[in-house]
């Protein structure tokens, strides 16, 4: 089993400047299976394009910078892909085709009601004397609405999932996965829900084995990763709408980050949630507004998901971006 070394990201500062994306590119290895993920990528785009689709890049859960090269011990960013696995939902529904890079093994569409629930997955059914298994009764219903909106969205291949785990991994997909998507120009969405590392190891840096507790405590030095909005929103994703997420956990600076990380980098729009209302309330910011979205009681205690009220949103200003090159109508 994997340790976790719980590391407070904003304690480590190896006080050096921050290396330019492409030379991070050249320091690491790309992962040995993104010549597949381009593979699908590119067959998946060349179908929604031919069919003028619009589609949306959703990147969901958080990335994981290792310890060793040989893994034991990883540091883990916040995120366990729901806010990803819902909004994916929901953009399907909006009949948008939906790529889902999402860290493995966290949250997946339409299978969260099932896997992320109150209940265990196998207590969803009964095993009969006949040898068949069924769905329980008091089940069925909202199972058999979820299965048919999940078939539904593969059978008219608008959903592809696609995987990683690190950071590095997550870098170099991003990257290629944004370059091929950067072909259906406008009709593209990138919605960077990701919880992503903002420092790392370099492998040349990194031990090889697992690090023994021989010697004590251990002090970590980690490297900054290049801001990577920067070439996406200049030469990756150009012509896409772009949207980011800004994670934080003192109030008073959530507005002036998600305004900066706007104003640096030149993208559409910066969706800003608190940690812990992050289910209830998110504030989503353009160039020229800014509208705070919030559930009211009754929403909340009829489970109503703060992603039904974000997606349609964004739908408008894509469909704004589209028509006028702006997101205001
Ligand atoms: C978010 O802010 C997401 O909404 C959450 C979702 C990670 C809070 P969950 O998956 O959580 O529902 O558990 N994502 C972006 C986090 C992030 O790393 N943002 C960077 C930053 O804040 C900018 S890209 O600097």
């Amino acid at each position: 089993m994997s340790e976790v070394a719980v590391v407070p990201e904003t304690i480590l500062d190896n006080g050096q400047g921050v290396i330019d994306f492409d030379v991070y590119f050249e320091m690491n290895e790309p992962p040995a299976n993104l010549p597949e993920f381009e593979e699908k990528l590119n067959a998946f785009v060349e179908y929604h394009k031919a069919t003028n689709n619009k589609v949306v890049f959703i990147t969901s859960g958080g990335t994981t910078v290792p310890l060793e090269n040989q893994t034991v011990r990883f540091i883990d960013n916040f995120s366990n892909g729901n806010r990803g696995a819902t909004s994916a939902e929901y953009f399907l529904e909006a009949g948008y085709a939906v790529v889902f890079m999402h860290r493995q093994n966290s949250i997946l569409p339409y299978h969260r009601h099932y896997t992320h629930s109150n209940l265990g997955f196998l207590d969803y059914f009964e095993a009969k004397e006949d040898g068949s298994v069924q769905v329980c009764p008091q089940y069925e219903t909202k199972m058999y609405q979820t299965l048919v909106k999940y078939q539904e969205a593969k059978k008219s291949n608008r959903i592809l999932m696609l995987d990683f785990i690190t950071l590095p991994e997550y870098l170099f997909k991003l990257q290629s996965g944004t370059k091929i998507l950067a072909r259906l120009e406008n009709r593209a969405m990138y919605y960077l829900a990701a919880a992503v590392s903002d420092f790392f190891i370099p492998s040349t840096k990194m031990a090889e084995h697992k690090i023994q507790s021989r010697d004590g405590g251990l002090t970590l030095t980690l490297d900054q990763v290049p801001k990577f909005l920067k070439p996406l929103v200049s030469h990756w994703a150009s012509k896409g709408l772009i949207v980011s997420f800004k994670l934080e956990t003192d109030t008073t600076l959530l507005v002036p980050k998600a305004r900066q990380a706007l104003t640096r980098y030149g993208h559409q729009v910066v969706i800003g949630n608190m940690l812990k209302t992050r289910k209830q309330t998110v504030t989503l910011i353009t160039q020229h507004s800014q509208k705070v979205l919030a559930l009211t009681k009754e929403q909340m205690d009829h489970d109503v998901e703060i992603e039904s009220l974000i997606i349609p949103q964004l739908v408008q200003i894509h469909q704004n971006w589209i028509a006028s090159g702006d997101t205001d109508e």
